[in-house]
């Protein structure tokens, strides 16, 4: 409780520091860069920015989550180069929950288990099987970027996530029921997954993903140093079979992605219109692109048999003077993609220019049938500050955008802009915060979704610099809360992260309603089940030892605070399977099991069946203990492992 005072007070600290940065830069600033709407008279400008402050000190949004009091939204959180989701509860900005994904796992035994196995590999192109066959057989690392959940008419239906590996060109789904990740496929002929979205309508349907980098197809040896035939993949996957449904070939590189809500178009950004392989020549055009595809083209160019096969999947041609694409000029390498709440504008952050670009989708059937120019989309390009990297949405109809250079986030009204567009003498701009520092992503509360309700939006900021007691050279990211309910942005919180929040997603928490306990029929341990029936074992009851020649299964069931076997014994060179199923009922009762020196380790949830493999190639005496605090007595929880030498 002091803890959570001292918080308050020290966020009011940081507040008032917030009013007086806000003051000084009211006042130092010059007025074409941060002209704030509204306050355009000087002295009414301050009094109006004083009481507008004070208004929102007394905020009814609280971020206050007392102890023992639950979050109004769940957060999803990708973690960049660490690899994993991280569950938040919001407003608190607590985080909950891991859930590993394209990293290992020393907790769970993600990347150890035979289940987590399965889903890291049966999904991997062959070449890439054998080139990990003696590399430990799965991958140890990942990229995450970008999470994303599934949406039916066009908002989260708390099915699924998706998430993307830019590292090694994978895309993997999350089981939103229990949390925890089902499958993983990598994607053919791209390069490199980075943007990421689910179709929002109807429902998804298709999971739109980029292939960042150029590579020729196949990449082979065959071509090397000539990038002039090098080529980005747009990637559509079937969401519900995680199955590549479709590919599209394009020019330029793919960034990042969205989808419409009419479930008719998807927009990728696309720096690198120049095909250069090295920065100068990335760089050197004034304009690149945002790549509208025309999804119901392009699945009857399917239909029609108008694609080539490439390694199993059906690769249309996109690039320039295709029927299934349109390239809009924009300016430099555009970053964001993102559509607004009103399902009608999708706003193309500038990044290397100081503005964002919006297109309208009621005007790309036009588009498509070559009545306008490609520019003719573009119904506003207001300027909005340095380094526009990403936009979120209130649902009233303002936008918010990442700075990157600025360090700070703008908030400015759409329909402003359209009116600027058109010549009228408004400025869309609303309000200016800063932010610590060097923002990325943002997200509003509900903002991808037609539910977007104006109430929160977190800035994901790639440096914390002096914000927290210094750790060393490598430093925290930095994670701040911004209150969006007043007229006035507000930082209300800071949080410190590990590598990387890279984005986020924040989710209502009645959209969301994971098991307390596994069912005992779960498709993740299905194989186990299968070969228990094999066996003659009822995994629910049985303790057993099977030995099939030098193969040996051991089956344990446990309830706190015992294993079902208290010994067995297997000879120097067995290939172990331990298979335990948790019978415990009771909510929140995980067990696991740990084989000492073994290097082995897992988590077996209430009601769940995990299992291992390895080889017993270490004679003596292995205690196996349960490393999950589950009961007074778990410290006695063990048994020992006897191998019998050679
Ligand atoms: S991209 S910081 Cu990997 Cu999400 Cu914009
Ligand atoms: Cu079971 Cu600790």
């Amino acid at each position: 409780m002091k803890d959570q005072q001292d918080e308050n007070k020290d966020s009011e600290n940081k507040d008032s520091e917030n009013i007086d940065d806000g003051k000084r830069e009211l006042l130092t600033r010059s007025a074409g860069v941060a002209t704030i709407a509204g306050l355009t008279a000087a002295t009414g400008g301050l009094a109006t920015l004083a009481s507008s402050q004070s208004q929102a000190a007394s905020s009814p949004g609280s971020f206050h989550v007392a102890p023992g009091d639950l979050d109004d939204y769940y957060g999803f959180w990708s973690s960049g180069q660490a690899g994993e989701i991280r569950i938040l509860g919001l407003p608190s900005m607590r985080e909950l929950m891991r859930i590993p994904v394209f990293n290992r796992c020393s907790a769970t035994g993600w990347g150890l288990t035979n289940e987590s196995r399965k889903i890291l590999t049966e999904g991997l192109l062959p070449e890439t099987r054998d080139y990990l066959a003696d590399k430990g057989g799965v991958w140890s690392n990942g990229d995450a970027h970008h999470p994303h959940m599934s949406f039916t008419d066009g908002t989260y239906d708390g099915r699924y996530l998706w998430i993307n590996d830019k590292a090694n060109t994978r895309v993997a789904r999350i089981r939103c029921d229990v949390m925890k990740c089902d499958k993983i496929i990598e994607i053919p002929n791209a390069s490199d997954i980075h943007g990421l979205r689910p179709q929002k309508y109807p429902r998804t349907g298709y999971v739109f993903a980029n292939g960042e980098h150029r590579v020729p197809i196949p990449n082979d040896g065959s071509i090397l140093d000539e990038p002039e035939k090098y080529h980005a993949i747009f990637t559509a996957i079937d969401g519900d079979e995680m199955k590549v449904a479709w590919q599209v070939m394009v020019d330029g590189n793919l960034d990042n992605c969205d989808a419409d809500y009419q479930g008719l178009y998807a927009v990728s950004t696309c720096y690198n219109s120049e095909e250069g392989v090295t920065l100068a020549e990335m760089v050197s055009s004034e304009q690149d692109w945002a790549v509208i595809f025309d999804i119901k083209a392009i699945e009857d160019g399917v239909k029609k048999g108008d694609f080539k096969t490439i390694k199993g999947v059906p690769v249309l041609d996109g690039r320039k003077g295709s029927r299934y694409t349109r390239y809009v000029p924009v300016s430099n390498s555009p970053h964001g993609c993102n559509t607004a709440p009103d399902g009608k504008h999708i706003v193309i952050n500038g990044k290397l220019s100081p503005t964002c670009t919006v297109l309208d989708v009621r005007l790309f059937p036009k588009l498509f049938a070559d009545k306008i120019e490609p520019r003719g989309v573009v119904v506003a390009e207001p300027e909005l500050g340095l380094g526009p990297l990403h936009t979120a949405f209130d649902g009233q109809g303002n936008c918010f955008t990442t700075l990157f250079l600025d360090s700070q986030v703008v908030k400015w009204n759409m329909q402003k802009a359209l009116d600027a567009y058109k010549g009228k003498e408004v400025n869309p701009i609303l309000d200016k915060v800063d932010v610590q520092y060097q923002p990325g992503h943002n997200h509003t509360s509900m903002g991808e979704t037609k539910e977007a309700d104006g109430k929160w939006l977190v800035s994901l900021n790639k440096f914390s610099k002096d914000r927290y007691i210094n750790v060393g050279p490598l430093k925290p990211e930095n994670e701040q809360l911004i209150d969006i309910g007043q007229a006035k942005m507000k930082v209300v919180h800071d949080s410190p992260t590990f590598a990387e929040p890279h984005d986020g997603i924040i989710v209502r928490a009645d959209i969301v309603n994971p098991k307390k306990v596994w069912t005992r029929d779960d498709a993740m341990f299905a194989d186990a089940l299968v070969q228990a029936k094999k066996d003659g074992v009822n995994l629910d009851t049985d303790n057993k030892v099977i030995r099939d020649g030098n193969k040996v299964r051991v089956y344990m069931v446990s309830v706190a605070p015992n294993f079902g076997l208290e010994k067995f014994t297997v000879k120097q060179g067995d290939e172990v399977t331990i298979t335990v199923s948790n019978m415990d009922k009771i909510d929140d009762l995980t067990h696991g099991l740990t084989m000492a020196n073994y290097g082995v380790a897992f988590e077996v949830g209430p009601q769940a069946t995990a299992s291992v493999t390895f080889k017993a190639d270490r004679p003596g005496v292995h205690w196996f203990y349960c490393q999950w605090f589950c009961h007074a007595l778990h410290m006695e929880m063990r048994g020992r492992m006897l191998v019998e030498p050679a």
